[in-house]
């Protein structure tokens, strides 16, 4: 286990990386907690099945979706936006523990995520550069935890457009978009598949923890 230093102002972690004001803790969950969190997830996703939400532009998303929270992200050909129910009209299960904890180390904060937005990639898939911009208040950061294979993920700029970098997200990584990085241009390009035994049918989780309102 590193050494984390306990930042004395905020209470939060201090990042193993800083790209682009976006910090990256790597390797925050070691194996015994990325698994008990997996489990976890199993039992949301029993509760709260995967989806393909539509796009506004007609296309359904690559990557398959689900929430837990008071909030669940949710998309259809009228747009964007944060909903109360599970499409199938149930309320979304909790967000587990173990997930609030990270946003509790990485933050300091002591306002809790009213969504954990659950993106499953297979091999294939990927996600287009997009600012999270439908939340009510961008003075609370995004909080992504990554679970399984690799994914690369490109950070750009503030406009769409621009030069951007790319690093590889590991299982067990926990970037925190906050600040002047909130509203930064964001993306997967691909998976790597096979860099993970945790899921035994492969593929990329990733996490994404907001205040909504
Ligand atoms: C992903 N991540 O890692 C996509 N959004 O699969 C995100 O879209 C993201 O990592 C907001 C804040 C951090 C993120
Ligand atoms: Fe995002």
């Amino acid at each position: 286990m590193k050494n984390r230093l306990e930042s004395a102002k905020s209470g939060a972690l201090t990042p193993d990386e800083v790209i682009r004001d976006v910090a990256i803790h790597r390797q925050l969950l070691d194996d015994a907690a990325q698994r008990s969190m997996v489990d976890d997830l199993r039992a949301v996703v029993q509760q709260a099945p995967l989806f393909s939400p539509m796009t506004p532009y007609g296309k359904p998303m690559r990557v398959r979706m689900s929430s837990a929270g008071r909030y669940g992200w949710f998309s259809d050909r009228t747009g964007y936006r944060y909903e109360p129910r599970h499409p199938g009209g149930t309320a979304w299960p909790p967000i587990p523990d173990s997930i609030i904890g990270v946003w509790d180390r990485v933050t300091g904060l002591s306002r809790r995520p009213d969504c954990c937005l659950i993106n499953f990639y297979d091999a294939d898939a990927r996600m287009g550069l997009h600012q999270d911009r439908d939340e009510a208040d961008f003075s609370f950061p995004v909080v992504s935890i990554s679970l399984g294979d690799d994914g690369l993920f490109r950070l750009g700029n503030l406009t769409r457009g621009g030069k951007t970098e790319s690093t590889w997200l590991g299982s067990g990584d926990v970037v925190v978009m906050g600040g002047d990085a909130r509203l930064i241009y964001h993306g997967i390009d691909r998976i790597r598949a096979g860099t993970s035994a945790l899921l035994p049918q492969g593929g990329r989780i990733n996490l994404t923890l907001r205040v909504v309102d």
